[in-house]
């Protein structure tokens, strides 16, 4: 890794049914390019050997440019590629455990719907959360959006690093920086982009924008 991870601003995830005719790294390439400073790799539904050749690959890319990379869901890929972190939903792998397996400098970042959740994975160990979904989205139908309201409380009473995610795009990115968030996570409106390294920039041209009044 480059700089300190915990600086990232702009959180970019693999999702290959966005791009169907298009090759994941790069796209992911791209992205980087673009501004992207922190990549997972998340693919439901894939075999191991499916998974473990995308870590693999997306591994070489991203040491190259100095960037973390971060496996959804599985441990053992994640330390069969030696990623940086892994990230876990509330319903994987506890935290605790995964800390046990991963070891102390690993990143571990929890996806939290709520402050409570939150607050727990903050005193729990994580070394940064997500919050959201912000708003619906198709990337993970069925969960209720928890709008910017959630943001907004994660701004005022969050102390790890935490990042936006959910629904959000160019169009509604304001809004989100606007509540008080200084890190964004977007699959669909990067990924499934004409061009995600233009897309990038564009997110990245909002968060400077924001920082720089902030
Ligand atoms: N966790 C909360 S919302 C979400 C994940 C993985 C999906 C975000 O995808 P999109 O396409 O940016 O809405
Ligand atoms: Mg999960």
């Amino acid at each position: 890794m480059g700089k300190n991870w915990r600086d990232f601003k702009l959180y970019a995830i693999t999702a290959a049914n966005y791009h169907p005719e298009r090759d994941m790294l790069e796209v992911m390439e791209q992205a980087i390019l673009g501004g992207a400073d922190i990549v997972q790799l998340r693919k439901k539904d894939a075999s191991k050997e499916e998974l473990l050749a995308d870590a693999r690959a997306l591994r070489a890319l991203t040491a190259r440019y100095g960037v973390p990379l971060i496996i959804n869901d599985h441990i053992d890929i994640a330390l069969a590629v030696g990623a940086d972190g892994a990230h876990f939903g509330q319903d994987d792998l506890p935290l605790a455990e995964a800390r046990r397996i991963l070891g102390p400098d690993a990143i571990i970042g929890i996806s939290t719907h709520s402050l409570e959740q939150a607050l727990a994975a903050e005193r729990g160990g994580a070394d940064y959360i997500g919050v959201g979904p912000v708003y619906p989205t198709g990337t993970k139908p069925g969960r209720t959006a928890v709008t910017t309201s959630y943001v907004r409380e994660a701004a005022a009473q969050v102390s790890i690093p935490w990042v936006a995610i959910g629904g959000i795009t160019l169009g509604n990115v304001d809004e989100v920086l606007a509540a008080g968030a200084t890190r964004i996570c977007a699959v669909s409106a990067i990924v499934g982009s004409e061009d995600p390294a233009k897309t990038c920039r564009a997110f990245r041209v909002r968060l400077d924008a924001f920082a720089a009044a902030a």
